[in-house]
């Protein structure tokens, strides 16, 4: 006798990813907040997100914009209040939309009382709920040569004691000792917390640096930090904070440098870890071999090549989180394609390409309105630390200003981060205030208000009709994913199979037509259009048009 088990609901779910501080302001500050979220709680459920992940809201110095925790089971008064959330919540699962907390306990802010009192002496209760080390005696006397993320030594000498503690971020985001039992259980009794208030789960930043190799903790070594103990560690979480509850949750763990390897460990169902990972592979491929501020052309075959392992290698054994975008990558639709004379069909394509992948997508806000780069010409416009770090020290260095500007006008994290564009009028109906980072000029044309009108050329309605499918359509949730074309310069073509169905997916990423192999193109003339970005072209054998994607039913 065979038992069903059937599908965890995150398989046919999307979710939206909110960066607080710039989605809507409702106070004037010029900072985005939760009332203002409030306020677009109709907006979202008119896209249709199942889940919408908040990017931090604690109580924060807001160093690393809020990734910078000094309280975690307060909301920052930046953001309004516990009552104000617990509103937001309500009014949120009132509309069916489930609400993802984002848990940043690789580190701490050095403001939280937890630091404070670790620091305060070799003979601190807390002394080892973070990493400290005695200097090393030689170069720059650090117990050993790693690098900050946000550059730099990853290690902060501190006055009160003569020892370093290890940061693996800016020297305010003092890395916990997960090795300490007392660590774990403050953390899960703080998750915890949160369910019972009624969140719906968690996505974790960078959480599989929080074990360290401890060898690597002294000497030499170049240390990249994913110690085995990770797995443990996810395990006793999911015992302590997830068992019982876990099937209306959803768990997703960024991952940076985790290989397929990894993700099977991390995701497969039966180890009890995390529902999904977010990979960094293919958001890697267009960077160069020194930083990532080194633009390199994308290629992509390497983007298909990249991609492709991911499906199969997760196919049978876990499950894929997908994402063009988030609040530290470049605005994906000037990254991998036409921002200018092509925006719309750009934007959807990456769109239908992303959803229609096997795994759970993730919106970023202003996305569903195809939002730009922002732009940003001087340095003093920038306000993300990784941008003004590496700018500091790339220009001390000798390099010339303008060609670091000119990286980080295509890379820096700001560009994600600007003000989400509501309408045309001078403040893009953002605030009423004075905006934390500039409005990009283009709101005037592009926002949510102007793209509504647009009628059959909406990057809004696109998406919806995108989210929609995937609640439909078992194909698209579970169908197995081949990739076709594999070598093809500038055409992303795959099908998704489930029992008796085939859908066929094919998209140009380049702005000429682009002539279809013959397979490909038979096939398209045989389906059914299910959604496409250049309505019904009656030439549908030919090419495709720039930037054009179609979906059709084979099957
Ligand atoms: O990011 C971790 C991470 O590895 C990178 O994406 C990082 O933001 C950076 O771009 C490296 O060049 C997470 C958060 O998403 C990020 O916003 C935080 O700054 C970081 O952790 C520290 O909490």
């Amino acid at each position: 006798m065979s038992i069903e088990i059937s599908p965890a609901w995150w398989t046919s779910a999307v979710v939206y990813q909110i960066y607080p501080r710039s989605f809507a302001d409702s106070t004037g500050t010029g900072i985005g907040d939760l009332g203002g979220i409030r306020g677009k709680l109709d907006y979202l459920q008119q896209l249709g997100v199942d889940v919408v992940w908040l990017s931090p809201i604690y109580r924060s110095p807001q160093a690393d914009n809020g990734y910078d925790i000094s309280d975690y089971q307060d909301i920052d008064p930046l953001f309004g209040s516990l009552e104000e959330f617990d509103l937001l919540l309500a009014e949120a699962h009132a509309r069916g939309i489930k609400i993802v907390m984002d848990l940043v306990v690789n580190h701490t802010s050095d403001e939280h009382a937890w630091f404070e009192e670790s620091r305060s002496s070799l003979a601190s209760p807390k002394r080892d709920w973070y990493i400290w080390r005695d200097g090393d005696g030689v170069d720059g006397h650090e117990p050993n040569p790693w690098r900050s993320m946000f550059g730099g030594p990853a290690w902060q000498l501190d006055a009160v004691t003569g020892q370093y503690y290890l940061h693996l971020f800016a020297a305010k985001q003092p890395d916990l000792n997960w090795e300490n039992p007392e660590v774990r259980v403050a953390v899960y009794t703080m998750m915890n917390w949160w369910l019972d208030r009624g969140v719906d789960g968690f996505r974790m930043d960078v959480i599989n640096l929080i074990a360290k190799v401890q060898s690597d903790l002294v000497g030499d070594s170049p240390g990249y930090v994913m110690g085995d103990q990770v797995h443990d560690y996810l395990q006793e979480m999911n015992r302590e904070v997830f068992a019982g509850r876990d099937a209306d949750l959803i768990t997703v763990g960024e991952t940076p440098g985790a290989t397929v390897d990894d993700a099977i460990q991390f995701t497969s169902s039966d180890r009890l870890e995390l529902d999904m990972v977010f990979q960094f592979e293919h958001v890697g491929l267009d960077h160069g071999p020194r930083t990532k501020f080194d633009n390199v052309p994308l290629k992509l075959v390497d983007l298909k090549r990249s991609l492709g392992r991911w499906q199969s290698g997760l196919a049978d054994a876990g499950w894929n989180s997908l994402y063009f975008s988030n609040h530290d990558q470049p605005r994906s639709v000037s990254r991998f394609s036409d921002d200018g004379e092509f925006r719309y069909e750009s934007a959807t394509m990456l769109a239908a390409i992303l959803h229609l992948h096997r795994g759970t997508p993730y919106v970023y806000q202003g996305d569903e309105i195809g939002m730009t780069n922002a732009g940003l010409t001087t340095i003093e416009q920038y306000q993300d630390i990784e941008s003004l770090n590496y700018y500091a020290e790339e220009v001390a260095a000798g390099a010339s200003p303008a060609a670091v500007l000119a990286s980080l006008a295509f890379r820096s994290r700001d560009n994600a981060r600007t003000p989400m564009q509501w309408d045309a009028t001078p403040l893009a109906g953002f605030t009423t205030g004075t905006p934390w980072l500039e409005i990009t000029p283009n709101h005037s044309t592009i926002n949510v208000a102007t793209d509504r009108a647009a009628g059959p050329r909406s990057i809004f309605e696109f998406y919806r009709r995108l989210i929609a499918l995937r609640h439909e359509s078992t194909v698209v949730s579970l169908g197995v994913f081949e990739m076709l074309e594999a070598e093809h310069p500038t055409l992303y073509a795959f099908t998704r199979t489930l029992g008796e169905e085939t859908l066929l997916v094919v998209g140009n990423f380049s702005g000429v037509p682009s002539e279809l192999p013959l397979a490909v193109a038979g096939e398209l003339v045989i389906g059914n259009l299910v959604i496409g970005n250049y309505g019904e072209v009656p030439d549908i054998a030919g090419a495709l048009l720039p930037w054009e994607v179609r979906v059709v039913r084979l099957r």
